[in-house]
């Protein structure tokens, strides 16, 4: 079998109003356009993934959070309704996706082998979080690949941020050694916001473009702080600086997306793909893409 390999890194952020504001099919709400700058952003990475072959998309998700350890999808195929809990006005969504169990079993499998707590979700009435379906949306919307789900952990909360890293960092690593060995040639999705203080009041129209800014000025130095070390290619020194920087921006890294995947990585010198950068409900987003 040839050797698997990941041929890309993403960070695919995972905001409903994005979604909404695309007004795809299967979605209920319909939007009047918003949110452009992150919509367009997405627009770039497809176009430049279009370039490049790939088997399956791999992705991480904060809004799978599960307390004991790391969870995988295990069925070959999920359909439902995705409401979500917090904006059920933008997001209703009917999705209809399948699972490269085969390769999600294998991830699992090295996990466990390397010391770390798994399990495979077999419940064929589960229902996929919204930062799974949106993400993977986002960058193909047509669903004509097979995707494999991760959990995140809620180590960081139970323990603390620097344990649920690290745990990250190691689950990235044993994502690696599966990909290589099952042949695929794998896109991983780090499915997050970066700052996360988000606006608790929406105006009667969400689209109003008008209200849309970032939540404060710290957390939009801190999101540029880690913006640039992606385009320098610093991905260790952005590993290094997550906890701080998850604590005191109330970043969307805590669920450990973007440790996971920049260890999968193995931390790559190559300087990241900046597609866009812009805020929803105060909110800082960036589409990002690392091409290995
Ligand atoms: O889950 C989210 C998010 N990450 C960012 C912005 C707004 C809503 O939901
Ligand atoms: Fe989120």
């Amino acid at each position: 079998m040839k050797k698997g390999k990941i041929v890309a890194g993403c960070l695919a952020p995972h905001p409903p109003h994005l979604v909404y504001a695309e007004n795809p099919p299967q979605n209920e709400p319909r939007a009047e356009c918003g949110w452009e700058t992150l919509r367009w952003a997405y627009e770039r990475l497809r176009k430049s993934l279009s370039q490049i072959e790939y088997d399956v998309l791999v992705v991480h998700s904060p809004h799978w959070r599960t307390q004991i350890g790391t969870h995988f999808l295990g069925l070959p195929h999920f359909k439902s309704l995705s409401v979500d809990p917090v904006f059920p006005n933008l997001f209703r969504y009917h999705y209809d996706l399948n699972v490269d169990v085969e390769l999600s079993k294998a991830i699992h499998d090295e996990a466990k082998a390397a010391g770390m707590q798994t399990s495979m979700m077999t419940n064929k009435d589960f229902r996929i979080d919204y930062g799974t379906i949106i993400s993977c949306h986002l960058t193909n919307p047509s669903w004509n690949k097979p995707i494999v789900a991760i959990s995140s952990n809620g180590g960081a909360r139970y323990f603390n941020m620097d344990v649920m890293q690290a745990s990250m960092f190691e689950l990235g690593q044993a994502t690696k050694r599966a990909i290589e060995k099952s042949g695929r040639r794998a896109v991983l999705l780090s499915s997050n916001s970066l700052s996360h203080r988000h606006f608790v009041t929406e105006g009667e129209l969400p689209e109003d473009m008008s209200r849309e800014h970032i939540n404060n000025h710290n957390q939009y130095l801190w999101d540029m702080k880690m913006i640039d070390l992606m385009k320098k290619g610093q991905a260790r020194e952005l590993a290094e600086t997550i906890t701080d920087f998850t604590e005191q921006a109330v970043a969307e890294t805590d669920g450990g997306s973007l440790s996971w995947m920049l260890s999968a990585m193995d931390f790559p010198t190559v300087q990241a793909e900046v597609h866009g950068y812009g805020t929803v409900i105060g909110t800082g987003n960036a589409v990002v893409e690392w091409r290995l």
